[in-house]
């Protein structure tokens, strides 16, 4: 099966039907070359006093850089980039009322650096996950061309559907070579990797993944991007780091100094607020 590649103007249900044949799509050029250009010069810094994975799945020459809803505006926007949480929202909308940002995270893979372990993203927990359940919606956006010598994710269209037993055949994979801006999707289910990057320049990606309500992020958000960084963001993308309450009883929050010792739900500014105070503060009241 063939990976198909949108133009930017493709609709929200264009990306949902190639990702329910596929598993996967790329959409061209989805942001300009500005846009790109800001987001790098925002996160260098961080990247580069990243170390190197510390093992062959995370990649010893690849750089895996986090938090970046705090340290990020321009990540914050591409978080809230109305296509991408549109098909995320409708992608994992017959499992959960609302959805979470999983993780966000630059991917700078190294010239040398050989291809990671093909997998899928929902192993993440483990065997636990129901198979028919579709746990996550994932995106890559390129940062730099994504090349075949570079490390353009590799993946296998149509193995969301396959028996996880069933091992990928060579012919089978296809890379997401793409420009920069583009940006690749990917289901939770899909069989993908990063590739071996055979060129002399790094490879960057930016890992921007959305997950059920009711399941626990892979980056922790509430300490990558703690309340009183939280408290002057959009209200929208307080929602999608967890600070709102999800469903009927879960994220339910009192502030720890309200005398009367109530559970009502906190509002999210109230919410984001309460818990600067109680970090102003030093932890608990005794
Ligand atoms: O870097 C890539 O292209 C993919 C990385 C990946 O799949 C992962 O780290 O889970
Ligand atoms: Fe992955």
């Amino acid at each position: 099966m063939e990976l198909q590649t949108l133009e930017a103007t493709a609709s929200q249900e264009d990306v949902l039907q190639a990702l329910e044949i596929a598993g996967a799509v790329i959409v061209k050029d989805l942001i300009s070359e500005d846009v790109v250009g800001r987001f790098e010069s925002e996160v260098r810094p961080y990247i580069d006093r990243t170390p190197t994975g510390r093992d062959a799945f995370s990649g010893k020459g690849t750089k895996r850089t986090g938090a970046l809803a705090a340290r990020s505006a321009t990540c914050r926007d591409l978080i809230l980039n109305e296509l991408v949480l549109g098909a995320a929202e409708q992608y994992l909308q017959p499992f959960t009322r609302k959805i979470l940002l999983h993780l966000t995270q630059t991917i700078e893979i190294h010239p040398h650096s050989p291809a990671q372990e093909i997998h899928r993203d929902r192993y993440a927990w483990g065997s636990y996950m129901p198979r028919d359940i579709e746990p996550q919606l994932n995106t890559i956006w390129a940062m730099t061309d994504f090349t075949e010598e570079n490390g353009a994710t590799h993946c296998v269209p149509g193995s969301h559907r396959w028996d996880w037993k069933q091992k990928a055949q060579p012919d089978q994979i296809r890379q997401a070579v793409m420009s920069k801006g583009s940006v690749f999707f990917y289901s939770g289910s899909v069989l993908h990797n990063g590739g071996a990057n055979r060129s002399d320049q790094p490879r960057l990606g930016l890992n921007l993944t959305y997950c059920l309500g009711w399941l626990r992020q892979e980056e922790n958000q509430y300490l990558s991007c703690p309340p009183e960084v939280a408290k002057d963001l959009d209200p929208k993308l307080q929602d999608l780091l967890g600070y709102t309450q999800g469903e009927y009883a879960l994220g339910y929050y009192s502030d720890p100094f309200d005398e009367t010792g109530s559970l009502e739900v906190a509002p999210p500014e109230r919410a984001v607020k309460a818990a600067v105070k109680s970090i102003a503060l030093g932890g608990l009241p005794d």
